[in-house]
């Protein structure tokens, strides 16, 4: 297996917890993409995945997997422990509707303004952005509160909870957890008004597939 991506970055840092939680990094190449040349908008990335981004899995017999989520459910069903995304019928609809969550309102929002209120990965990709600035930015912008309100609600959640989806950790925490290293890349950090997100984030980067994952 083969893994195309950017070692430090939040979304190739999922898998690369996932792998390490998995007991599977050693099983895996790492080609990298170099994103601040814009590599992954050339039509050789491109005709490994459409939508132009990191991760990309490429399995053995030739076949391109992207999104983190049906990366890390591939991963997950290989086999071994821990069960990353449930077991029972309940266990994985929880966790999906948590990950879908963290998805939506962490590490997309906070990526959207990233790449669209600040200068984001840099000169090189201006060319594939829209040349409308004023409007990306306030849209960068709204999502910045979005990512907020979203802090605040994973807060209320893990304020009766250990982990996002109950009482197991699993790949929403994942996605969560690298939405707040990207954040803090751009200077916005859990308030102290939000205590259980806080205990939840010191929590989960004591976990050793964090601490000792490849490529930080
Ligand atoms: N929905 C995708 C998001 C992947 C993503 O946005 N990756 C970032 C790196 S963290 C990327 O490639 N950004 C490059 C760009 O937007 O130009 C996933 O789950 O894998």
């Amino acid at each position: 297996m083969k893994i195309h991506d950017i070692p430090g970055f939040p979304n190739p840092a999922r898998i690369r917890i996932v792998l390490a939680e998995k007991g599977l990094t050693e099983q895996v190449e790492f080609v990298k993409v170099d994103l601040f040349a814009a590599e992954h908008k050339q039509q050789a990335f491109l005709a490994k995945n459409p939508t132009g981004v990191v991760p990309v899995l490429e399995l053995d017999d030739g076949v391109f997997i992207s999104e983190s989520i049906a990366i890390t459910e591939y991963l997950d069903n290989l086999d071994g422990k821990p069960v990353l995304t449930g077991t029972t019928p309940r266990e994985k609809a929880m966790i999906h509707m948590m990950q879908k969550r963290a998805d939506d309102q962490l590490i997309d929002a906070i990526g959207i303004y990233f790449h669209h209120a600040t200068p984001g990965l840099g000169e090189a990709l201006q060319a594939y952005k829209s040349p409308e600035w004023a409007h990306r930015k306030e849209w960068g912008e709204r999502n910045l509160e979005k990512f907020k309100r979203g802090m605040a609600y994973f807060d209320s959640v893990l304020a009766t909870q250990p982990y996002l989806a109950g009482g197991q950790f699993s790949v929403a925490d994942i996605t969560a957890y690298c939405a707040l290293l990207h954040a803090a890349f751009v200077d916005v950090t859990v308030p102290a008004s939000l205590p259980a997100l806080a205990a939840w984030q010191a929590r989960v980067a004591e976990r050793p597939s964090v601490k000792n994952r490849s490529g930080q």
